[in-house]
């Protein structure tokens, strides 16, 4: 019996955590990576992510976009209009969801989103008085499978990332970061961007020792909880 348990918990382990795996804009489906070999010509929008496994470091390479470098295809969303992430599974309850997004100026193919552009659009970290709850943003994934953000009506139009990041805080001081990224062409007649103290590189929004990252929400300690990197930008 002891021997075979490893066998018998190995699939549940691939079965939990989650990554992005469609988008809707306008009522319409854009299908995302379904995971979870790669699949050089799927005609997606968004970037391919190799696996349901989170990142364990701020710092990692693949904080950016889950390790996905490139997508063929990309949605068009009107500024002021919702995009939806949809998850085909989520498994914790604790922590952020946190929205980035990060110009392309010149187009998608040569953007890594490796410059200091990143700015948030939405996010929503923990909404009640305790943070041993399931009072937090990735909750409500839990809960729905999908989170909608608008778009900031006076975004200025042009090619752009959008960057879903789930950061799981369920064990202490073992952060568990899931990002994934999407191509969006936003269209409108604003002009605005973000400004420059909105802005951060990913990786390195925040340091793996900031309080929103590094958090026991066990201990009783923190009393209060601020999502790491910068505020939210809204137009
Ligand atoms: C659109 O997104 C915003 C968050 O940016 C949210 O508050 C609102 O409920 C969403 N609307 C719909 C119809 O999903
Ligand atoms: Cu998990």
């Amino acid at each position: 019996m002891l021997f075979s348990l490893p066998l018998i918990l190995a699939p549940a382990l691939v079965a939990a955590h989650g990554a992005v795996t469609s988008y809707i804009i306008d009522g319409k489906t854009y299908p995302g990576y379904q995971g979870f070999s790669p699949q050089p010509n799927a005609q997606i929008i968004q970037r391919q992510w190799p696996d349901y496994n989170p990142i364990m470091t701020a710092t990692d390479a693949k904080m950016t976009c889950n390790g996905g470098t490139s997508a063929p295809l990309s949605a068009t969303i009107a500024a002021g209009t919702n995009i939806t992430a949809v998850w085909q599974q989520w498994t914790h309850q604790q922590g952020p969801v946190m929205v980035w997004m990060y110009p392309c100026e010149s187009g998608f193919s040569s953007c890594d989103g490796k410059q200091k552009k990143w700015f948030k659009i939405d996010q929503m970290g923990l909404f009640g008085p305790a943070l041993n709850s399931n009072d937090w943003g990735t909750a409500l994934v839990y809960k729905n499978l999908k989170w909608s953000s608008k778009i900031p009506a006076s975004l200025k139009p042009g090619t752009y990332l959008i960057r879903h990041e789930l950061l799981a805080l369920h064990q202490a001081n073992t952060p568990q970061f899931y990002p994934e990224c999407a191509q969006i062409e936003v269209t409108g007649s604003g002009s605005a961007t973000a400004p420059a103290n909105l802005l951060a590189s990913i990786p390195g929004y925040a340091p793996q020792s900031d309080p929103g990252i590094m958090v026991d929400i066990y201990n009783g300690k923190a009393t209060s909880y601020k999502c790491p990197g910068p505020d939210v930008w809204t137009g």
